[in-house]
């Protein structure tokens, strides 16, 4: 439901000449930063002491809001239900010529690569590419001067102050430009909308009938403890794609640089086809598509064992393919939250090799 948030906001664009699937994760925020504290009146008052002099203090400063990079954030949703963040007040000066107290600064965490907008000058403030980086978005207002500011050698009581001054606020935009962790391939009507359906927010289009997808859909993933990874669905794969055939092909170049592939087995395909064939036959189009693609690491998974109650047709499966296979019903859930468990530790692993 996170799509439909109206703070949160999802869109996959492609970018035909960078293979990646470019996924942009939005939000939108309002910031202010801290008043400054008003400037005091007050006079000392000692008792026998007829005339005492001006001693309101000024106030203190408004604090700043900052947006930092953070390495361990990947994502803009933290953004979905926080859409006010406002830096603390300076506090107003006060008698005995005491100055206000500063208000504290905000830092405000943001994902590296996030790209800092304002929504009224529609103008792009800041980039912040690398974990680590702070800018200031928003300045304090500066405190307000209290009375003994304005004492001079002609004016010895004045009872002049000014206000704090207003601290700077912005309509923000972040954005946020992700890669997907893992791409899915199968047969059309494999039932892969049905599972990123089912373990993301997006809600793709789904149908018996073949190549229901058209266009690629990227979805987050989440798991407890703010695990999470991109998942990418793309249309149906078919016999000759890499000639053309079908609508799958023109979109596997978006997959080539995702960590993983899920590659999705319907165990009840269409007459006139077998689970085994067509996984051998999608193989067969992602190694005549490239190399690369097909040295990608692969996790097979067996979709719709709801209508395989016996276990016989997965048992088949492996033993005709000799290969891991992860069973699912994409439908039930049977096996999903297993599946997506071990498919985030692998994109971790993927990453730490990467990082080395
Ligand atoms: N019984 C059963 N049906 C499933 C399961 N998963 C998906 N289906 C059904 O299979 C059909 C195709 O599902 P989709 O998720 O649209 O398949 P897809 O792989 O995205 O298909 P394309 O977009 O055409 O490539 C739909 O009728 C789903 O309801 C499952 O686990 N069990
Ligand atoms: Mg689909």
């Amino acid at each position: 439901m996170v799509a439909h948030h109206p703070f949160f906001i999802i869109s996959t664009q492609y970018d035909i000449h960078n293979t990646n699937i470019m996924f942009i994760d939005e939000a939108q925020i309002w910031v202010k930063a801290g008043d400054g504290g008003n400037g005091c009146m007050s006079f000392r008052r000692e008792k026998y002491v007829p005339k005492g002099g001006p001693d309101g203090g000024d106030g203190g400063r408004g604090g700043n809001v900052y947006f930092q990079a953070v390495e361990n954030l990947d994502t803009l949703m933290d953004f979905t239900g926080k859409h006010h963040w406002h830096a603390q007040s300076g506090q107003p000066g006060s008698g005995k010529n005491k100055q206000g107290a500063n208000g504290q600064d905000l830092t405000i965490p943001v994902p590296p690569g996030t790209l800092i907008y304002d929504i009224d000058l529609n103008l792009l403030l800041k980039d912040l590419p690398l974990g680590g980086i702070k800018v200031c978005i928003c300045r304090g207002g500066r405190g307000g001067k209290g009375n003994k500011a304005f004492a001079t050698s002609t004016n010895q009581a004045p009872r002049t102050t000014t206000p704090g001054k207003k601290g700077q606020e912005r309509n923000i935009r972040l954005e946020l430009k992700l890669i997907a962790d893992v791409g899915l391939v199968g047969m059309p009507n494999a039932g892969k909308s049905t599972f990123i359906s089912r373990t993301s927010g997006v809600k793709p289009k789904i149908a018996d009938y073949p190549f229901t997808t058209t266009e690629p859909v990227l979805g987050i993933v989440e798991l407890t403890n703010f695990r999470r990874f991109v998942m990418a669905d793309i249309p149906g794969l078919i016999e000759g794609a890499h000639n053309g055939a079908g609508l799958g092909f023109e979109f596997l170049k978006h997959i080539e640089r995702t960590r993983i592939i899920v590659h999705i087995i319907d165990i009840m395909p269409t007459i006139g086809s077998n689970p085994a064939g067509n996984y051998r036959a999608i193989r067969s189009e992602l190694e005549q598509y490239s190399k690369e693609l097909a040295k990608k690491e692969e996790v097979i998974v067996a979709n719709k064992i709801d209508l395989d109650p016996d276990d016989k047709i997965v048992k088949d499966l492996k033993k005709k393919l000799k290969k891991e296979i992860y069973p699912i019903s994409a439908v039930t859930g049977s096996g999903v939250k297993e599946l997506t468990e071990l498919l985030w530790q692998k994109v971790k692993e993927t990453k730490a090799t990467a990082e080395q």
